[in-house]
């Protein structure tokens, strides 16, 4: 259905048209579902809401790991409600995304076959216990440098579903720099572990951002458009320049020798990402993308007889009603 409305959309738009919306985004205004809008405006849209809603959906997986092996009872919850709150940030973003004339189900299908992204920083394992620390205070302090700035984007329906995300990651991200804290804090094993994840996550969140601003392909319209509020390498470095401070409360080292205070710019200097591993992990070849790939195909998979279930009922109920009219 989607496919068939970009095609008798796809006509040349008309410059009036496009003059007058453009003047709406640079008015701050919000354009809703039924307003009209170039083509290229919802498609971006719906590419960037749906990666994102992936990377909420399969941004479980990493920390599901750790639900049955949580250190303590109180820990296991504070988990759990994690993990659960992300499975929701999919459902308003899915939500978001259908009011674009695409269906939740297109959208999955498009990610269990490969052809939609999602974020990077999922396809890194979890190995031990610190990367719950790690994951909740670079990963969700990551997503909440590019996401609050996302409040204000010009679409109405996402702008305000990224209001209750933010609200939502900060306390994951809390969660996380204290599970740090404990962490840095306790014996010199825990604090090995702490060390050990900073290690393997710092580059990965930074890749996050996407690539650099030379090498992105969307950063220009999406900003014309107020999809994007921000380059990647603006909200990069901010991450960068909170992120320090907060690794040297903690005692533990920032894995990048060139991380220094510059008095001229006022901001951190720091190394780039290896930008060949970020570019093979998004074509699928990082670390964990299969398995991640094979775990939502399976989960989409054992769901079927719900979906069946309700379809079934559905089907019922409308026969019924026929009958009686
Ligand atoms: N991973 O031209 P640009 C979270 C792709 S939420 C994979 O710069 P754009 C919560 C990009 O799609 C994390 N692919 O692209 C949580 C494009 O390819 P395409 C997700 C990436 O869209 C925490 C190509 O590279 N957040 O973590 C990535 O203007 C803990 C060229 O790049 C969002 O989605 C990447 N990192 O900027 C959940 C936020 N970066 O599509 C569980 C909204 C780039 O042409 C646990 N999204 N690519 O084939 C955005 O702000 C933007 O889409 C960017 C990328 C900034 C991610």
């Amino acid at each position: 259905m989607y496919a068939q409305m970009i095609k008798s959309e796809a006509t040349k738009e008309d410059p009036e048209k496009l003059a007058a919306f453009q003047a709406r985004i640079d008015a701050d205004d919000k354009i809703e579902p039924k307003d009209w809008m170039p083509l290229g405006y919802r498609k971006t849209l719906v590419r960037q809401i749906g990666q994102h809603a992936h990377s909420e959906i399969v941004g479980q997986l990493p920390e599901g790991n750790w639900v049955t092996r949580a250190p303590t009872l109180e820990r296991k919850a504070i988990l759990l409600a994690k993990v659960q709150d992300e499975a929701g940030h999919g459902l308003y973003l899915y939500c978001a995304a259908e009011t674009l004339g695409v269906s939740r189900d297109e959208l999955t299908e498009d990610l269990l076959s490969g052809k939609m992204k999602y974020s990077s920083i999922f396809n890194y394992p979890t190995l031990t216990w610190a990367d719950m620390g790690a994951v909740g205070w670079l990963v969700d302090g990551a997503a909440i440098m590019n996401q609050v700035p996302l409040q204000r984007t010009s679409y109405g329906p996402y702008a305000r579903a990224m209001v209750r995300i933010c609200k939502e990651e900060s306390f994951h991200q809390r969660q996380g720099y204290d599970i740090m804290m404990k962490m840095a804090n306790g014996t010199s094993a825990q604090k090995r572990m702490a060390q050990d994840a900073l290690n393997r996550f710092w580059y990965p969140a930074l890749m996050m951002f996407g690539p650099s601003d030379k090498d992105s392909v969307h950063s220009e319209q999406s900003m014309a458009w107020k999809i994007k509020m921000n380059t990647n390498d603006e909200l990069r470095q901010k991450f960068v320049d909170q992120t320090v401070p907060q690794a040297e409360y903690l005692g533990l080292t920032v894995p990048d020798p060139a991380v220094k205070w510059n008095d001229k710019t006022k901001r951190y200097d720091f190394s780039e990402p290896d930008w060949d591993e970020f570019f093979d992990v998004i074509k699928g070849n990082g670390p964990c993308n299969t398995e991640r790939l094979a775990a939502r195909n399976r989960a989409w998979d054992d769901g079927a007889w719900v979906r069946d279930g309700f379809l079934a009922h559905a089907r019922k109920k409308a026969a019924r009603r026929m009958a009686a009219e």
